[in-house]
């Protein structure tokens, strides 16, 4: 096809184009100048396809809020995923996006319960998107600028809200696990500096609780140190680590000739929703001069509520801290905040110098120097959009509101004698049975039958129902919504005689 016939299916005329050229006169036009010219009426008919698939979306959602189940097995059956050598024409294309799109597992509608997160924050949402339409990476100020200062805004604010102190630092990480695997590196870094240039020598041992987050064992493979030389440590029967056990396995280790360098605390254990005492902990780390890390992945955001606060006191004194924004605050995965008390050991963990990269500004508004990534996506924008809306006390609302709504839940347990309850009250998790049911049979069939999504979970030998109200949207009739449809297909259970 000639130039000519491009520039004109693109409706642009070959002198606007030879004028807007005009400083560069000795320099041809290609097909791509037109590319790029039309680049914008494009980015704009997607955004107007983006919109119209959204529509359909929430709306789908309100009727359907449980998408029919797909078997993994049968997928190719109901869409043509596969790629080829040809495009497929818009129609087409965007007729296949939708059905993708309506039959995806929807995870913000009313009936979702299965993750630890859930429902949307449309401010937060606004942020997402024109976080993706920047498209700035964050690891140099050169080209991410004022998407820097909110980043470290947020870092400064949420290290005020637990009294770090002056030499508070922080980042975004790709999620807990990731958040976690940060300070485990520090920690390991401050213990023996000459891991940094020699690798791990010595046998070195890290602390958690038996109910913890599986990314403890597996970030310690990654940092050198080993699963097998992760603690678990028993737990009460709230759930809490038994602080008198994690000082028996310190002792042991140490008499051992190993070398204890890490505890991680939970602020919001994944099944029960507990919280470690982390004063008690906090002393020990520093009696055996430990770094003391506390895992608020799941519940952390507790800090931006005066009610529920207290269920991290102590957490100033750790020496890192996570939350994650995606989770208690609605914001779009993945958000997750990384706090330090001293900032100087993420530079001594991840700074290295790239002459092709840090060419601008002071590390100080590099964060590259800080992060566990290079190219590094902007997560701070949906969280700031947010929070500058709502302000804290918006966020207080969101946070308050979820434990509002566990309390509901376990009201409704204990109001009724074929429910058996086994998660305790200060926790957004609300575990139980009912008629004695197996959890994990009435999960599946409602998951089976597009009834809702919940999941199952167990602590200390018993197997049960994982209840989370992490969805802010939701009110007291979704809770109740919910109850009645698992009671509904658990009635069908009994009746039908499919229990084991
Ligand atoms: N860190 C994500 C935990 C997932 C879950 O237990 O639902």
């Amino acid at each position: 096809m000639s130039r000519y016939l491009k520039i004109k299916k693109y409706n642009i005329s070959h002198s606007h184009l030879i004028n807007s050229r005009r400083p560069f006169l000795n320099t041809k036009i290609s097909f791509c100048d037109v590319k790029v010219k039309n680049n914008k009426d494009m980015i704009e008919k997607e955004l107007e396809t983006f919109i119209e698939i959204t529509k359909s979306l929430l709306n789908d959602e309100v009727v359907n809020p449980v998408s029919e189940v797909i078997p993994a097995d049968t997928l190719n059956t109901y869409f043509d995923l596969s790629l080829g050598d040809k495009g497929i024409p818009d129609n087409q294309f965007n007729e296949l996006l939708k059905d993708v799109v309506l039959k995806t597992p929807k995870t913000s509608s009313k009936l979702f319960f299965n993750q630890l997160f859930g429902g949307r924050q449309p401010k937060a949402i606004l942020g997402e998107l024109l976080a993706v339409m920047l498209n700035n990476s964050m690891y140099t100020y050169k080209v991410a600028g004022p998407q820097v200062g909110i980043e470290k805004e947020i870092i400064r604010k949420s290290c005020e809200l637990i009294s770090y102190g002056d030499n508070y630092g922080g980042t975004f990480a790709a999620g807990g696990s990731m958040s976690n695997l940060m300070a485990l590196l520090m920690a390991r870094d401050r213990a023996d500096r000459s891991v940094i240039a020699g690798g791990v020598v010595q046998k070195m041992t890290a602390y958690t609780s038996a109910d913890s987050h599986y990314s403890v064992p597996k970030n310690a493979v990654f940092a050198g140190v080993g699963r097998d030389q992760v603690r678990f440590i028993p737990t009460d029967k709230k759930g809490l680590l038994i602080v008198g056990e994690l000082e028996t396995a310190i002792k042991k280790d140490i008499k051992n000739g190993l070398k204890p360098f890490f505890i991680n605390a939970t602020a919001g254990t994944t099944v029960l929703g507990a919280f470690d005492s982390i004063n008690p902990i906090a002393d020990l780390a520093q009696k055996y001069d430990l770094w003391l890390h506390v895992d608020g992945a799941y519940c952390g955001s507790v800090l931006f509520s005066q009610k529920h606060k207290h269920l991290i006191d102590g957490v100033n004194r750790a020496d890192s801290f996570n939350y994650n924004a995606h989770k208690m605050l609605g914001v779009p995965l993945s958000c997750s905040v990384l706090l330090v008390k001293d900032r100087a050991h993420l530079s001594d963990s991840f700074a290295k110098d790239a002459a092709y990269l840090y060419q601008t500004d002071e590390d100080e508004f590099n964060l590259g120097k800080t992060s566990l990534q290079c190219g590094r996506r902007n997560d701070a924008l949906k969280l700031w959009t947010l929070w500058k809306s709502v302000g804290l006390e918006g966020l207080e609302a969101i946070v308050d509101h979820q434990f509002d709504l566990a309390d509901m839940a376990r009201d409704y347990i204990n109001a009724n004698p074929d429910y058996t309850l086994y998660s305790y009250e200060d926790s957004i998790s609300v575990c139980f049975n009912y008629k004695g049911i197996d959890a994990e049979e009435l999960c599946t069939r409602l998951y089976e039958r597009n009834k809702l999504l919940v999941g199952f979970g167990s602590f200390h030998g018993e197997k049960f129902v994982r209840f989370v109200t992490i969805n802010a949207n939701n009110r007291k009739q979704d809770i109740l919504h919910f109850f009645k449809q698992l009671e509904k297909e658990a009635e069908m259970m009994v009746g039908s005689g499919v229990l084991a």
